[in-house]
């Protein structure tokens, strides 16, 4: 079923069981290649979400601020993007052309991800696909502008949202999850890919 939520469009249950344990296996191939680290914030802060990327840009947040970049903090170029994000990608964008990066998000219990718009990218007429894996979170959503009115849903594992159009710029964050919620991964959390077209 989709549902749209301030026009975010939502994909409940695009992933059965067995391809979400498939996905999270590829997500492994990519963490032990381009390890998880927790971005600092340009004000100095920590991020409570661990990160790391595929493709050919990863999204870096530094003291310097926020950017792609080509390679991993550690050096290396980052690995593939998982197969099966980018069949997703294929399914459910509605552009012809491929992902460029795959941001990988881990959540653990106490993780939340403030309000922000996604616009690093150059062209907004491309959408933002995003994969949710493991615990439920609850994704709020609001406007173009900061501080507007809210909507908020329940992501749950196997989920796919798809930020495009008149809501490619609106506003949205995690404001928690709901902890064993989901056995897929074996200590709990979540993890959440995003899938973006960068130059
Ligand atoms: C998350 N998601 O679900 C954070 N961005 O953990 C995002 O920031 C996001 O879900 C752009 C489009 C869809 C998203
Ligand atoms: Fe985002």
């Amino acid at each position: 079923m989709i549902v749209d939520v301030g026009g975010i469009k939502v994909h409940q249950g695009a992933l059965d069981a067995g391809q979400q344990a498939e996905l999270v296996e590829q997500v492994r191939r990519v963490v032990r290649a381009a390890p998880l680290f927790r971005p600092e914030t340009k004000r100095g802060g920590k991020m409570s979400v661990r990160m790391t990327s595929a493709g050919r840009y990863g999204w870096i947040s530094d003291r310097a601020g926020y950017r792609y970049e080509r390679t991993h903090p550690d050096g290396p170029e980052w690995p593939p993007i998982p197969a099966i994000a980018k069949d997703i990608w294929r399914d459910v964008s509605g552009v012809s052309c491929d992902p460029q990066s795959c941001l990988i998000n881990f959540y653990d219990a106490d993780a939340k991800m403030g309000m922000h718009q996604d616009r690093d990218e150059a062209n907004f007429e491309m959408p933002v696909v995003s994969i949710s894996l493991g615990d439920d979170a609850l994704f709020r959503v609001g406007g173009p502008e900061r501080g507007g009115k809210t909507q908020s849903i329940w992501l749950s594992s196997g989920d796919v949202a798809v930020m495009g159009g008149e809501a490619r710029l609106n506003y949205h964050g995690i404001d928690r999850l709901r902890t064993g919620s989901s056995t897929l991964l074996p200590h709990g959390g979540r993890i959440n890919l995003t899938l973006r077209v960068v130059d």
